[in-house]
């Protein structure tokens, strides 16, 4: 059987915090999930009898690699690995599956009985912040993934934002036909898809989600939707299905966004119709609450990182690039990059594959030496203060397309429902000069305190450090 949400709940163990007082999921899971330090979950919701809520189960390294069943120093490169040497991974239709236990048609696919949280103050309504969104190329045929935003505004109407990536494709070809497009929220799967599904290169042949089944080393399970023409995976715990009805467009937001700010994408936008609702028959509700310093961030970031790894390294041919990090609280804008250059211009063309690759994230590129520990921030910032000359390491990238959700930069063009900016990019050199020039390297060797590595201080040094 496919790996699904309740196998990681259960691989957490007592990691996992259960509450199981009374709370109120669409005001108080917000609150909640933002406050939780590791995953959560919510075992009485008032107005949801039957129904659990879980959130923050990949926020940081250690769940991260729990997920994708490695070490926590090792996702970023054995994500990288997985993920292009294992796709496409397999995938078959099977008859039946979890998700089909309770079916829900017609006027009783409801999503107001969905326990669908408010996420932030100021937000327009209720919304669905973790349902994996599935469309198809009607050219194609091949599916694609992602998660979206999606507000309730009524018991079988959802208005959404997408940005213009793959799944808007898909949606401005039915349109341009005229046509319903068939479109499908999953929502609770093993973290591992959930993670895949936030990939944004090219995957001709194949989807997000069997990217996902070749990282797993599984087999995806789908199921045929209820109503429409798609397949969902069956190990999920909730299906929404319906249609995106083209060229409709209504107000959608404002929603507090992993920027940390609710402006920046509010407009006309299309909408979904429910034509169905099929669900586990005690579902569990997987919430991605979309403040800052939550899931939200690293499901991004983590096939962002991943992806720029294996990207960054190409550079030249060749490049020794040890680590990429794009902290959560730089928002997925600031990408940090840990490399050894070996020749003139090449850690120069690493930052510029880094703020021109599949992900529209990243604004900022700061790559520093193997000397220096990218997870922590005084040592990046110790390296821009102490390796930078700024009129020759600082590079400033004029009239870049920048995020959609940088409200930094001007939006260009309203004249179709989604939000294009156009605005600066910057790359920040902070490595040592390159190998080949070893007498100007060897100038930024770093000092170590007299003492370091004597063994007779290992134990003393131990107690120092345990006291931090
Ligand atoms: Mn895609």
């Amino acid at each position: 059987m496919a790996l699904n949400l309740r196998d990681f709940l259960t691989a957490l163990g007592k990691d996992l915090i259960r509450i199981d007082d009374e709370v109120d999921p669409i005001t108080q899971a917000g609150a909640l999930c933002s406050a939780a330090p590791r995953p959560i979950l919510l075992e009485r919701l008032r107005g949801f009898p039957g129904w659990k809520l879980c959130d923050i189960l990949v926020k940081d390294r250690a769940r991260q690699a729990l997920a994708l069943g490695t070490s926590p120093k090792s996702v970023v490169r054995e994500l990288s690995d997985r993920m292009f040497t294992r796709v496409p991974g397999q995938s078959k239709v099977v008859p039946d599956g979890p998700c089909k236990e309770v079916k829900l048609l017609g006027n009783d696919a409801d999503i107001t009985k969905l326990p669908i949280p408010i996420h932030s103050e100021g937000d327009a309504g209720r919304y669905l912040g973790s349902g994996i969104t599935i469309t198809r190329d009607p050219d194609t045929g091949i599916r694609n993934e992602a998660i979206i935003r999606a507000m309730v505004k009524g018991p079988r109407k959802m208005g959404f934002w997408m940005a213009a990536r793959h799944n808007w494709a898909h949606l401005m070809k039915y349109q341009e036909r005229q046509a319903p497009a068939p479109m499908a929220f999953a929502i609770g799967l093993h973290p591992g898809y959930e993670i895949l599904a936030n990939y944004s290169g090219r995957h001709e042949g194949y989807d997000e989600l069997e990217m996902g089944a070749g990282v797993l080393g599984e087999t995806l399970e789908l199921v045929k939707c209820e109503t429409i023409d798609l397949e969902v995976p069956a190990q999920a715990e909730v299906v929404i299905e319906g249609i995106v009805p083209p060229g409709v467009r209504e107000p959608e937001g404002p929603f507090g966004e992993f920027t940390g700010y609710s402006k920046g994408a509010e407009g006309p936008a299309p909408v979904f119709e429910v034509t169905a609702i099929t669900r586990r028959r005690d579902p569990i509700f997987r919430h991605m609450q979309a403040t800052v310093f939550t899931d939200h961030q690293p499901l991004v970031s983590v096939p962002m990182e991943a992806s720029l790894y294996r990207r960054l390294r190409e550079i030249h041919g060749h490049t020794e690039v040890h680590d990429v990090y794009i902290p959560p609280w730089v928002t997925m804008f600031t990408v940090f990059v840990q490399m050894t250059p070996r020749w003139d211009g090449q850690a120069r063309a690493v930052l510029l594959g880094a703020l021109s690759s599949p992900y529209l994230h990243p604004k900022i590129a700061i790559a520093v030496d193997e000397d220096v520990d990218i997870y922590d921030p005084r040592e990046v910032f110790w390296a821009m203060s102490t390796r930078v000359n700024p009129e020759k390491d600082v590079i400033v990238l004029p009239h870049e397309r920048i995020h959609p959700l940088d409200v930094s930069a001007p939006n260009v063009d309203r004249s179709e429902v989604t939000v294009m900016r156009v605005g600066g990019k910057i790359a920040i050199d902070a490595t040592k000069p390159p190998l080949w020039r070893k007498k100007e390297r060897d100038e930024f060797d770093r000092v170590k305190p007299k003492g370091a590595g004597d063994p007779a201080l290992e134990a003393l040094l131990r107690r120092l450090a345990s006291m931090a």
